[in-house]
């Protein structure tokens, strides 16, 4: 989510009376926006896509609740993860302690049953975030669940007689289930605790959007027509098992009926095709925790595999492994009635892949797409406050940030050379604030005359970091064996890297240190200067974000083929001005790639050759530390294809260093691409979603 306060006051068109006011007061309003922490909702791309979403929904005036998780996120420090218990404090979290939820959270037994009784019960409480749309009075709600023990008080009869342990314990392991967000990212690790988060998240806002239908006193048939839910990927796909057991089992519904109704209501969004992070549970961890849940997905599955018998096994929910487990994304196809992915290439390649044989059952109208999108309020408006006005001044005003679409006129002042002087002056600023950014934090001057070239994301190897700190590698030595004569031709640049990894990925947090020991290598290298500066912006946030963006002059979306399903840091980046490099489509090859590599027909591009040597060398501090991530390229079939792809990247580079010395060029180009990003504004993306997938109208605020 980032903060809150100066996209709210921006949103409701107050920020200049704000300004003053706290002027009067003897307050810089940047000051006070800067005290409030970063609100998280989630840990990379897919929570940020909620966030631009909820703007979308508040801005286009529709009817929407957003539901999370009340979080308390595990945040990066440098080598060691601090938990922010102390940052938590967030004043737009507004506690509804009338709202709660009683939720049962296990069956002691563990038994087969038919309905569900006995357990703990754990209460929800809602904790509501306003969510203003622009220029609209619309202001939707986020709702966020804290667990708590039920009965809120401490048990003081245990307590007194002896039983200190469990009298804390009850109440402890309640608080628990909603104490951390978990840090992974793409990658499933099938704990316990997390399965307990999820049902909890998931029965608290089933219940609450139960309870609000029961007030509108329709009978059930006509739930789907008042209530559309979206699977933002699986991880709340229990959803759909707790829908049909709260019809089946607490309002007497049949089977049949329950069922119809289930489907109509949700649409499930797949957010990647990485196996690693497609969720499965093991069966006995369900049967433990959700016994009767389990029961109902058996049912699920039997009914649906009768009504296709040919395919039993590649399309059942239970996967017949030891201990066997369930798909939670088979579960969510067979439990929705549209299934997309988030971009073009990504839709495609979901159906001719992992959903292959449910596009035979179902037909392929259950299967969209719907590309990504984000708000240009916060990354254009608000993040890039004098170019969002330098577009006003000549598209006709600030509609654009209603219809993005109207950016299409800057293509007509391409050849204005006024206007391109005010454009590329801006990108300066901001390229100028990032680097007063950078020597606070970094202690590195960087000149901001030089070419700025970001890559911020969370930290994965199939994202590829480390082809890019290779590639700063390699650009090095070239400019290490360089004349001063053939130096001077050299378009200085500034490679950028910012990014979390999740606490136990080891190769991720490699790549960041061989990062920092370049950057520390080559900072100080007087041959060197300011041709390249290497840098690695710590805790990498929302906030950040939003002055980071605006001030690339390119920026790197370079993902292995066929793996990012969509990105929208790419989008950030280009909507304020920013080119980018980027991997083309080449799914299919990457298979024959790592077939070549495994069978050992691998031969190494003599330019990765030596940069593995130098860091083989201890140029760049123990080698040792390295010896994996090099392995990983050189003896372990290179699964991300960093190898095969090096050659191309260092030519891409190559051609980005030829065409940032035409600056009057690479203006035309940046303009360019900004006119042509009216398709990926969030409020598409929304809109797409409202008429394809939820059937809903904009209800906007009559007075
Ligand atoms: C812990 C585990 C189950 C897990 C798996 C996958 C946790 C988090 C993920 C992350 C996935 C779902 C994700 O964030 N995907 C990203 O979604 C963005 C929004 O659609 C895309 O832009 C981005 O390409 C994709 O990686």
């Amino acid at each position: 989510m980032g903060r809150t306060l100066d996209n709210a006051i921006l949103n409701t068109g107050v920020k200049d009376i704000a300004k003053e006011g706290l002027g009067e007061l003897g307050f810089r309003i940047e000051d006070v926006l800067e005290q409030e922490h970063d609100a998280a909702l989630g840990n990379g791309g897919l929570g940020r896509l909620a966030a631009c979403f909820l703007d979308s929904l508040a801005t286009l005036n529709y009817p929407a609740w957003g539901y999370g998780i009340f979080k308390q996120e595990i945040v990066n420090g440098y080598q060691v993860e601090v938990p922010d218990y102390w940052l938590s404090f967030n004043p737009w979290e507004f506690p509804r302690f009338d709202i709660t939820v009683d939720i049962i959270q296990s069956d002691e037994s563990g038994k087969q049953v038919t309905s569900w009784e006995g357990g703990e019960i754990v209460q929800a409480v809602a904790y509501d975030v306003p969510i203003p749309g622009y220029d609209t009075p619309t202001t939707n709600n986020l709702r966020l669940w804290s667990s708590k023990a039920a009965s809120g008080e401490f048990d003081f009869q245990k307590f007194n007689s002896g039983e200190y342990e469990s009298a804390v314990g009850d109440e402890q392991r309640a608080e628990t289930i909603s104490a951390v967000l978990y840090p992974n990212d793409n990658l499933d690790r099938g704990k316990e605790l997390r399965l307990k988060q999820q049902y909890f998240w998931v029965a608290a806002s089933l219940h609450d959007i139960v309870r609000r239908f029961k007030k509108s006193k329709r009978p059930w048939k006509e739930f789907s027509d008042q209530v559309a839910i979206q699977l933002n990927d699986t991880h709340p796909a229990l959803a759909i098992v707790e829908l049909q057991r709260i019809f089946v089992d607490m309002e007497g519904l049949e089977w049949d009926e329950a069922w119809e109704i289930v489907t109509q209501t949700f649409g499930y969004t797949n957010h990647t095709v990485l196996p690693e992070a497609l969720e499965k549970w093991s069966v006995p961890l369900f049967q433990n925790l959700l016994p009767r849940h389990l029961q109902i997905i058996y049912d699920i599955n039997l009914f649906f595999l009768q009504s296709d018998r040919d395919m039993l096994a590649s399309v059942s929910i239970i996967e017949e492994s030891t201990p066997k487990s369930v798909r939670m994304a088979y579960l969510a196809i067979i439990g929705s009635h549209k299934v997309n992915g988030v971009a073009e290439l990504h839709s495609e390649l979901i159906q001719a892949t992992i959903f292959r044989d449910f596009v035979k059952v179902f037909g392929p109208d259950k299967f969209i797409n719907i590309t990504n999108g984000i708000t240009p309020r916060r990354w254009l408006h608000q993040a890039n406050p004098k170019l969002s006005e330098l577009i006003a001044s000549k598209v006709g005003g600030v509609g654009f940030l209603k219809d993005l679409t109207l950016l299409s006129k800057l293509e007509g002042y391409i050849d204005d050379k006024d206007f391109k002087k005010q454009w590329m002056e801006i990108k300066f600023a901001n390229k100028d604030r990032l680097a007063k950014h950078i020597k606070s934090a970094n202690k590195v001057t960087v000149n901001p005359n030089s070419l700025f070239d970001i890559q911020v994301k969370r930290m994965h190897e199939y994202k590829r970091q480390q082809l890019n700190i290779f590639g700063v590698i390699h650009r090095y030595l070239t400019i290490k064996a360089m004349t001063p004569e053939e130096r001077k031709e050299v378009v200085p640049r500034v490679s950028i890297f910012g990014g979390k990894a999740a606490p136990g990925y080891w190769m991720a947090k490699t790549i960041i240190h061989l990062i920092n020991c370049v950057g520390s290598v080559v900072n100080k290298d007087e041959d060197i200067g300011d041709l390249l500066k290497v840098i690695f912006l710590e805790d990498y946030n929302v906030s950040k974000a939003e002055i980071i963006c605006p001030a690339s002059d390119i920026s790197e979306h370079i993902s292995t083929a066929g793996t990012e399903a969509s990105g929208t840091g790419n989008m950030k980046f280009v909507l304020n001005g920013g080119l980018i490099i980027g991997t083309c489509d080449g799914a299919n090859h990457v298979e024959d790639l790592r077939h070549n590599n495994f069978f050992g027909k691998q031969e190494l591009d003599p330019d990765l050759r030596r940069v593995f040597d130098e860091i083989e060398k201890g140029t760049f501090g123990p080698p040792d530390h390295f010896t994996a991530l090099i392995n990983s390229v050189t003896m372990h079939g290179d699964y991300y294809i960093v190898n095969d792809d090096f050659h191309s990247y260092i030519k891409t580079h190559a051609l980005v260093d030829e065409a940032y010395k035409n600056q009057d060029e690479w203006a035309e180009k940046s303009i360019m691409s900004v006119a042509r990003m009216g398709f990926f504004s969030s409020d598409r993306c929304i809109q797409e979603y409202a008429e394809t997938v939820w059937n809903i109208e904009p209800s906007p605020f009559e007075s």
